[in-house]
C-alpha cells in the first residue's frame, strides 16, 4: 500500500464525513441541534472570551500573578469538542486550560478564584493558571510540562479500557508537544493497547515564538503521520464550533465501536501573544488579523441570526447574563480568603 493510500484509509473513510461536509453549517446532521443547544454552544464560548478579558484585566492590575496564557480565538475547538463528550469521559489538557474547564462546565467562581491564588479556587489557591482540576467532573487538568498530560491520559484511558468502564478519555496537547519522545511514545502504546483514548490536537500554529513551519520536518498538517501508528486521523476547522462538535462525536463514536483510539487536528489560531506578556514582536500583524475573520463570537452567532435560529436580542441577553457572571465571579475571588501558610503542604499526596 502507497503511503497516499494509508493517509486515504486511515481518514475517515465515509465521504459523508468529508473534511468539507464537516465544515458546513447546513451539514446533514444525523442530529440536529435545538434553539437551546445552539444557544448554549454560543454562551460558553463567549464566557470563555469574557473570562479571558477579565484575566487580562486583573493581571494587568495586579490581582494575578505568575504565568497566565489565554485560550482567546480558540474557543470553538474547546467548546465543539467538550460539547460532545459524556459524564463517563476523562478530560486531561494542557495549561492553556480555562477554556476547556468553562467548557465542560467547572464553576466560573472558582476557575477564578484559582487564578488568584485563593482558598476557594478549585486547586485551593495553589495550582493557579495552568493547573485547573475537578475530579468530581472527571477534569483531570491543567498541565504544565508541555507533553507531560499525554501519558497521564493514557493511563486513564489504560483503567477504562481495564476496568470495563464506558467512556473515552481525551486529550487536548499543542503542536509544540509533537516534537517531544513522550508524544511518539504515547501514540504508539496507545495503538498498541488500544486504548479508548482521542488525541486531540490544537494545532495554533506556533508553539510560544516559533512556528510550526521552523520547527517541523513533516510540514502544517500533522494528522497524515498517524499513519505510522495505525491510527485514524481527520483535520478539522478549529475555528467553526458545529464541525469540531461533530468531529468530535464522530471520533467518540468511532473509539468505542473500534475500541482504538483516534486522532483530530483541530486547525485553529491564539488571537493573543503566547503569555500575557508576549508582544508577539515573531509574527506579522496581517497573520492575526485574517485569522480573526474567523472570530467565533462574532461568526456563529451572525450565522445562527442569518438562519433565524435566534435574534439579535437573543444573544444580546446572553452577553448581558454572562457579563453579569464573569463580574460576580471577580468579585468572588477577590473577597476570597488567601491559603494560610500551615496549608502549603496539603494535598501534595492523594488521599
Ligand atoms: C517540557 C517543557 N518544555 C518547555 C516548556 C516551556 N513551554 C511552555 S509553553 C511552550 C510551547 C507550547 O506550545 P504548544 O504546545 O503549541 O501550545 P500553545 O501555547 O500553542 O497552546 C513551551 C516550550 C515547558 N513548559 N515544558
Ligand atoms: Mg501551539
Amino acid at each position: 500500500m502507497t503511503s497516499k493510500q494509508k493517509i486515504e484509509k486511515n481518514k475517515l473513510s465515509d465521504d459523508k464525513y468529508s473534511k468539507k461536509s464537516i465544515k458546513n453549517l447546513n451539514s446533514s446532521n444525523k442530529k440536529s441541534l435545538s434553539t437551546n443547544e445552539h444557544l448554549e454552544l454560543f454562551r460558553k464560548m463567549y464566557l470563555i472570551r469574557q473570562f479571558e478579558n477579565a484575566c487580562g484585566q486583573n493581571y494587568a492590575n495586579g490581582n494575578i500573578r505568575g504565568f497566565l496564557h489565554l485560550y482567546s480565538g480558540q474557543e470553538a475547538t474547546g467548546v465543539g469538542a467538550l460539547s460532545s463528550l459524556n459524564d463517563s469521559d476523562y478530560i486531561v489538557t494542557h495549561y492553556r486550560d480555562h477554556g476547556h474547564a468553562l467548557a465542560r462546565g467547572l464553576d466560573v467562581n472558582r476557575s477564578m478564584a484559582e487564578l488568584f491564588g485563593k482558598k476557594t479556587g478549585l486547586s485551593k489557591g495553589k495550582g493557579g493558571s495552568m493547573h485547573l482540576f475537578d475530579a468530581s467532573k472527571k477534569f483531570m487538568g491543567g498541565h504544565a510540562i508541555v507533553g507531560g498530560q499525554l501519558p497521564l491520559a493514557a493511563g486513564l484511558a489504560l483503567s477504562q479500557q481495564y476496568d470495563n468502564k464506558d467512556g473515552i478519555t481525551i486529550c487536548f496537547f499543542g503542536d509544540g508537544s509533537t516534537n517531544q519522545g513522550i508524544y511518539h511514545e504515547t501514540l504508539n502504546l496507545a495503538a498498541v493497547w488500544n486504548l479508548p483514548i482521542l488525541f486531540f490536537l490544537e494545532n495554533n500554529m506556533y508553539g510560544m515564538g516559533s512556528s510550526i513551519e521552523r520547527v517541523r520536518a513533516g510540514g502544517l498538517d500533522f494528522f497524515p503521520a498517524m499513519n505510522t501508528y495505525e491510527i485514524p486521523s481527520m483535520e478539522v476547522d478549529g475555528m467553526d464550533v458545529l464541525a469540531v462538535r461533530e468531529a468530535t462525536e464522530l471520533a467518540r463514536e468511532k473509539i468505542l465501536k473500534e475500541k482504538r483510539p483516534f486522532f483530530i487536528e483541530s486547525k485553529t489560531f491564539r488571537f493573543v501573544g503566547h503569555s500575557y506578556a508576549d508582544g508577539q514582536k515573531y509574527r506579522n500583524q496581517d497573520e492575526v488579523i485574517k485569522w480573526e475573520q474567523k472570530d467565533p463570537i462574532i461568526i456563529y452567532p451572525k450565522k445562527l441570526i442569518d438562519m433565524k435560529i435566534t435574534t439579535n436580542d437573543e444573544i444580546n441577553d446572553i452577553k448581558l447574563e454572562v457579563d453579569n457572571v464573569i463580574s460576580d465571579a471577580v468579585k468572588f475571588a477577590n473577597e476570597s480568603e488567601e491559603p494560610s501558610l500551615n496549608e502549603i503542604f496539603d494535598d501534595i499526596i492523594a488521599e
